[in-house]
């Protein structure tokens, strides 16, 4: 085993250079999924703590799965297991019962902790108490709360300009909290709220916006039910969405066709064996993708265009029977120039573009040419490209042309990632507010929020490389590793003068940091939370607009941890004192209070505290849904975009950074892959075998990996070469230990998101061994 260091910033990795292949699975979940979900727990805590976590998940009494966004059912719900594999090892992560204490902290130096790889860190235990690293510091030292926000509060109010501070948000912080957060730095004095949204469905929500008038997806679960065929674009649901493989078998009872565009034959996309009826137990397995397309890496808009063109032909055969003519005329615009635009096209450029054959497309186009009904389901396949917004939006355009929006069936459906990703922008965690929210916070707190834009994710990352903002504070994530072009972020984060993280486990974000830093440890979606003696819930929003409720039910494992609205107004007493125009008291003793007042100030949640009681909650209002669209033109909008092809020198190869089976970002819960078959290690890059053999290597080869953007040389060593079923010149690698080759100025047109799915590299063999 080797030990490959150069510097804090990147995953270590114990790389062993023996990855053990097995072949990839045929079917997901089934038994294996459970006996892994056991162990993830076991490892963590004893079995009744696991048991207490595991009955209240996703249960309309209980708390929120702290993994993904997919929704609940809104009625029959499993009585016992509500979740899936992965929500369990989600679980396990967060109320494992070993913890970081003041000892720990002691006797493990920052330089140390640095030294140890992802999977080990998170593998440590829930930080315990507040920690400080003075400067010069080599460890971290605890520290009153008290004083932890004296000295926050003494670093924002001695910047130059409210401005210089960046407030960070993960997907995981509740409504209440992100509501609070946003207020009090927009009473503070600035826009600089990015989150990890700007790296994830920015561009949906870009689009979505542009063309339907709400960033945000249309469908219910009932529509999928529903849906004669669901379309699932550059998303793998059966490690990162598991529950929605339930909701697509129940589909496909009611006769839905699947079709599945993706690089990589996922196996959760192909079969399916529910773990919670006795026949997925049996190894029964449902066939889901009914045609699969193996499209090369952002060969989506080329193939999406030839789909339409092939439409368009069938109508031109035969008038009136594949358009839906009365909802073009009546509800979209723009659908002549976007037609005009298809009939220039040529189908076999398109084909080759996408690197699917003409008789795949035209299959695919059969199988919507009489249908009415359709959803079109995608994620970070899709999102994290150059032209990823027009390629949403090209997905909107064959939803309009089939009158596919804002009916029974049928619709948009941005599988969103993190539990409450989409109820964070909901309560205005945004770079780029509205005026409606700002005059709204203005006219019901009385203080002038600043109407400046903010920094996004990418812009922070350039104002503290610059200079420019030199305090960085995070509500959760962890913001060095999810972020691109590593290097260049630990140089910005160790430009600050302090950096501040709220955090339930211990991450790399917390080892590369400012001048100084602090942790202050928070309670977790299982954990009780109790305020003034009464049991507190908060609120959540799935990527349906289901608003719920979430109750934790664990004893905490410390007793020194605050909860997360409690922290902010903690924090803004200390930061704003007599300036602030709020009383920030009476939210510290019931989060009722809190959500009185997001009543006034967000649309949508009238009767916020007796609704959201209702077992299920309430779905919030969606105009896309109900088939409105307000836009810039009061109609829906086609789009026109051009696809442009990637151009690639003879050694040069497209690479994608994807999730494994055993990991939720960057906390990595275990080192397998299980249903790509590939064990043990996760420096790999997958390749095709005749890229392989053509650039002269072989299986296992070790190899350095080279991206050169704007000149600038990013390198990650030691990765083993597999072969592996994925188009030629495509890649794929592992998010976040190729994070260090994504250029930080490679962003999507429009939404600003890193290109973390297409990189240009180059592959060398690795020369250090
Ligand atoms: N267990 C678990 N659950 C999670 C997460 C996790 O890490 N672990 N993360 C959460 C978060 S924040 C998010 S955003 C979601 C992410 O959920 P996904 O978007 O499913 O996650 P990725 O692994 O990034 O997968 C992208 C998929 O797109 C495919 N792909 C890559 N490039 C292209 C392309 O150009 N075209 C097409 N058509 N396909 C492409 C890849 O092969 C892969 O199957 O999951 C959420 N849920
Ligand atoms: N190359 C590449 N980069 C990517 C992606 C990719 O596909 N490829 N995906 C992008 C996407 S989609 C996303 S969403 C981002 C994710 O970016 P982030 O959201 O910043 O990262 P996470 O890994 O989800 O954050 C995990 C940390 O959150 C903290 N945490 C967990 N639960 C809680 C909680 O309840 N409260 C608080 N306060 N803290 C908590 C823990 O300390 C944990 O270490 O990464 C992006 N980066
Ligand atoms: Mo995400």
């Amino acid at each position: 085993m080797s030990h490959e260091h150069t510097d804090a910033s990147q995953n270590p990795a114990h790389f062993t250079g023996h990855v053990r292949l097995g072949k990839p699975k045929s079917a997901a979940a089934g038994l294996p999924a459970v006996i892994s979900s056991a162990r993830h727990i076991l490892q963590e805590m004893d079995a009744i703590r696991g048991m207490k976590a595991l009955l209240k998940l996703n249960q309309k009494n209980g708390f929120d799965c702290p993994g993904c966004a997919w929704p609940d059912p809104d009625d029959e719900r499993s009585a016992v297991a509500e979740y899936c594999e992965n929500g369990a090892k989600a679980v396990a992560e967060e109320a494992t019962s070993k913890k970081l204490d003041a000892k720990f902290f002691a006797k493990n130096s920052v330089a140390d902790l640095g030294q140890l790889t992802d999977y080990e860190i998170g593998k440590k235990g829930r930080v315990a108490q507040p920690v400080y690293l003075a400067p010069d510091a080599t460890h971290y030292r605890p520290i009153s709360w008290e004083q932890a926000f004296g000295k926050i509060a003494e670093h924002l109010n001695t910047l130059a300009s409210p401005d210089e501070a960046i407030f960070y948000t993960s997907g995981r912080t509740s409504n209440e909290a992100a509501f609070l957060y946003q207020l009090f730095v927009r009473e503070y004095g600035t826009n600089n709220l990015p989150d990890c949204s700007n790296m994830c469905h920015e561009s949906s929500g870009v689009a979505l916006s542009d063309t339907l008038g709400i960033g945000k997806g249309s469908v219910t679960l009932d529509d999928l039910y529903e849906a004669e065929v669901i379309i699932i674009l550059g998303q793998n649901p059966g490690t990162n969405h598991p529950r929605m493989l339930s909701a697509l078998q129940k589909a496909k009872k009611n006769g839905v066709k699947i079709i599945a565009v993706n690089p990589l034959p996922e196996t959760g996309l192909l079969n399916f064996m529910n773990p919670q009826t006795v026949k997925g137990m049996l190894h029964v397995p449902t066939h889901l993708t009914d045609l699969f397309l193996q499209v090369k890496i952002n060969g989506d808009m080329a193939l999406l265009q030839a789909i339409a063109l092939l439409l368009l032909r069938e109508e031109d055969k035969q008038p009136g029977t594949v358009f839906d003519h009365q909802f073009i005329q009546d509800h979209t615009s723009g659908a002549e120039g976007y037609i005009a635009h298809l009939r220039e096209l040529q189908l076999d450029q398109l084909a080759a573009a996408a690197g699917i054959p003409v008789g795949q497309i035209e299959e695919a186009a059969a199988m919507l040419l009489h249908k009415k009904k359709i959803v079109a389901c995608w994620a970070m396949g899709l999102t994290q490209h150059k032209n990823a917004v027009d390629t949403i939006k090209e997905i909107v355009n064959l939803l309009l042309l089939k009158g596919s929006v804002g009916k029974p069936g049928a619709g948009t459906c941005p599988v969103r990632g993190h539990s409450n990703v989409q109820g964070d922008r909901t309560m205005g965690i945004y770079e780029k507010p509205s005026p409606v929210l700002l005059n709204t916070i203005e006219a019901v707190y009385g203080f002038a929020p600043p109407r400046k834009h903010g920094f996004d994710t990418v812009n922070a990352i350039r104002a503290m490389r610059d200079g420019k903002a030199k305090v960085f504070f995070a509500m959760g994530g962890n913001f060095l590793s999810a972020t691109p072009d590593t290097v260049v972020t630990a140089q910005a984060l160790r430009n600050c003068a302090l950096t501040v993280h709220v955090s339930t486990k211990l991450n790399r974000s917390h080892l590369v940091h400012g001048r100084e830093a602090i942790i202050l440890p928070t309670l977790g979606r299982s954990d009780q939370d109790i305020q003034q003696g009464e049991k507190q819930f908060v609120t959540c929003e799935n990527s349906m607009g289901v608003i719920q409720m979430s109750k934790g039910n664990l004893p905490p494992v410390s007793d020194q941890l605050l909860s997360e609205p409690a922290i902010i107004c903690r924090l803004a007493e200390a930061t704003l004192g007599n300036r602030s125009k709020i009383n920030w008291q009476p939210y510290l003793k019931h989060y009722d209070y809190i959500r009185e007042d997001i009543e006034k100030v967000i649309p949508g949640f009238t009767n916020y505290n007796t609704r959201v009681r209702h077992p299920g909650g309430f779905y919030l209002p969606n105009n896309a849904r109900d088939g409105k669209f307000v836009t810039s033109t009061g109609k829906a909008n086609f789009n026109v975009a051009t696809v442009i092809e990637q151009q690639l020198a003879a050694d040069e190869y497209m690479m994608m950074t994807i999730r494994s089976h055993d990991q939720f970002n960057t906390t990595i819960y275990g080192l397998d892959d299980r249903y790509r078959g590939i064990y043990q290690e996760r420096r790999v890059i997958l390749m095709n075998a005749k890229d392989i053999k053509a650039a002269g290597l072989r299986d296992n080869d070790v190899v350095d990996l080279i991206n050169t953007y704007e000149g600038v040389e990013r390198i990650v060593h030691r990765f083993l070469v597999i072969a592996y079923n994925i188009p030629e010149k495509c890649t794929a690698t592992y998010f976040p230990e190729a994070n260090a080759l994504v250029p930080l100025n490679s962003v999507a047109d429009k939404s600003n998101t890193p290109t973390s799915k297409l990189v240009i590299i180059k592959i060398r063999k690795s020369s250090e061994l």
